[in-house]
């Protein structure tokens, strides 16, 4: 199973801008991490649905669901703390791609959780990648969120 992940420099294509040490310090944290980023969820997905699926995969230690910074509220994405190495692998291979609540999710292997990292880094409040968006997304648009700006213009 753990050979699907050997080569430490495809297991994710995302780089964190906020992480302090190097390239090679950024790939062995995600070779060793329990935690993986969960992103493109609805803004109506409860902590109590991530624990639901995510603990197909394992016992989970904690679940931290991403805010928008100013309305604090969810704005699509989440990290799930696993015990194991093993689970948080499970997690990647088996549950990226599956649907919740009609959205096709993206798992991810994060480098570890940071007090900070829950927020929104957009201008906006949001995730960055939200204000790019040009198609209609009812989750951003019916929450006020930056898509809806875009769909104005
Ligand atoms: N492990 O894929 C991920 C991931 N993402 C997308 C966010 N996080 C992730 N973690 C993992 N894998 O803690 C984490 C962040 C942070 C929290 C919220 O989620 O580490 P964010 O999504 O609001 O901000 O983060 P982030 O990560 O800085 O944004 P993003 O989308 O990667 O953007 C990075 C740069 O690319 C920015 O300079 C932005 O201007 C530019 N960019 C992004 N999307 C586009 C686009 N469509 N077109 C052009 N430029 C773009």
């Amino acid at each position: 199973m753990a050979s699907l992940f050997k080569d430490p420099s495809k297991l994710s294509a995302y780089r964190d801008r906020r992480f302090s040490g190097t390239q090679e310090e950024f790939e062995r944290a995600l070779q060793t991490s329990t935690t993986v980023y969960i992103g493109n969820m609805s803004f109506y997905t409860t902590e109590e649905q991530v624990y639901e699926l995510f603990s197909r995969a394992g016992e989970i230690k904690k679940i931290i669901m991403g805010l928008d910074k100013n309305t604090k509220t969810p704005c699509g994405f989440c990290f799930v703390l696993y015990y194991s190495r093993e689970d948080t692998e499970d997690a990647v291979k088996y549950i990226s791609g599956t649907i919740l609540d009609d959205r096709p999710i993206r798992v991810d292997f994060d480098w570890g959780f940071q007090e900070g990292r829950q927020w929104g880094r957009g201008r906006s409040g949001g995730q960055v990648r939200d204000e790019y968006r040009t198609d209609y997304d009812p989750d951003i648009l019916s929450l006020g969120g930056y898509g809806k700006l875009v769909q104005r213009e």
